[in-house]
């Protein structure tokens, strides 16, 4: 049999077992075995540098001819074969195409920080500067200087953490920010608040937590009455809570104020727990204030002849519950994301 006898009997034999392919593995394998480094149509190619010069050309384009139709008839093969594939996977394993995707779930700011973010920002709108002050204080800024010598009974309104160190304790309000505050600024007028973190050694309850926020504010400066502070808190409370709230002010005692009081708001008489949080009273306590006390002015340095100035402490998180219906303030810190999540 000559040369070119073989590779017509060869191209005839690679036609039919194309032909006989039927899937993808089966094509492929073809592929290699005519094709692949060893394969038979690359070895007959190669019979090309064996045969006498004359022979050469024709039996290598002749080979090039086989080579090229049996190769396209490979690829069209392969590719009906792919797509028929494809199209029984689908039905076999159908895709809804429709179904809403997977949401990547983002970081979102804390609660208490949201709220201490607009408290802040209600401030501010109304010309007040925000301040930190330290969470670690010593006793005379934190009771002291704050109208409250050792031993003055009303300290224990006030459980306290101590530190090691004589003297040293954790912050139990922000009240002594306001000495900072007044340090700093004495003798000029100066309307500051001063939000952040405060500790008492207390029971943890629904309503109590040892660690808590207050956010403190205070005004000073010539002719500041109790209607600037009535004024201010109405129109704090406004903003957090709607326009139509009214304030409700009751005596109350604070050492460092003088007269000192305390700021409830009403609560709208619709919402389904009005009477749990009002405990029937439709009123709710959102703070402590009162005209700062003469002798705490002066240990601030100013002089209280002069200047006269009012303060007010409120507890964020107390009213973040209000505001959202939260009837545990330990969810706050448990960082327990089925909760933090909703807001
Ligand atoms: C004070 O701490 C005073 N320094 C407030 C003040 C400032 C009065 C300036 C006058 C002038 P009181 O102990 O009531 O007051 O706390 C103020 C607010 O802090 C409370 O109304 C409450 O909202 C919040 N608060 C107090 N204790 C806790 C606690 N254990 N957990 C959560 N919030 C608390």
């Amino acid at each position: 049999m000559t040369a070119n006898e073989a590779l017509a009997q060869l191209e005839q034999r690679a036609a039919a077992e194309l032909h006989a392919a039927t899937d993808e593995a089966a094509l492929r394998a073809w592929n290699t075995k005519f094709f692949g480094e060893k394969g038979e149509m690359n070895a007959a190619l190669r019979l090309v540098s064996t045969l006498p010069a004359d022979q050469r050309k024709a039996y290598g384009q002749d080979g090039n001819r086989v080579k090229q139709s049996l190769l396209t008839a490979y690829e069209q093969k392969l590719a009906i074969e792919k797509e028929a594939s494809l199209l029984a996977n689908l039905a076999a394993n159908p895709l809804d195409v429709t179904l809403p995707g997977r949401t990547m779930s983002a970081g979102g700011i804390h609660i208490a920080t949201r709220v201490m973010r607009e408290i802040d920002a209600i401030f501010a709108d109304m010309g007040f500067q925000v301040f930190r002050s330290r969470e670690v204080e010593d006793d005379q800024t934190n009771f002291e200087l704050l109208n409250m010598p050792p031993h003055h009974p009303a300290r224990d309104m006030w459980d306290t953490f101590h530190t090691k160190t004589p003297g040293v304790l954790l912050r139990t309000h922000t009240s002594p920010g306001q000495i900072h505050v007044m340090k700093q600024f004495a003798p000029n007028p100066v309307r500051a608040v001063l939000p952040g973190m405060c500790y008492r050694y207390e029971a943890i309850t629904t309503r109590s937590e040892i660690q808590f926020e207050q956010v403190e504010g205070l005004v000073i400066g010539p002719n500041i009455t109790m209607a600037d502070l009535k004024g201010t808190i109405t129109a704090f409370a406004r903003r957090l809570f709607g326009q139509e709230r009214q304030i409700r002010i009751r005596s109350s005692y604070f050492p460092f104020t003088e007269p000192s009081i305390e700021v409830d708001i009403d609560w709208p008489k619709e919402d389904p727990n009005a009477d749990r949080l009002t405990k029937g009273t439709g009123w709710l306590e959102i703070m402590g204030a009162g005209m700062i006390h003469p002798t705490v002015l002066r240990n601030g340095g100013y002089d209280p002849d002069v200047v006269s100035g009012f303060a007010f402490g409120m507890g964020p998180q107390r009213i973040t519950m209000l505001k959202h219906a939260i009837d545990d303030i330990r969810e706050f810190w448990k960082n327990d994301l089925r909760f933090l999540g909703q807001f």
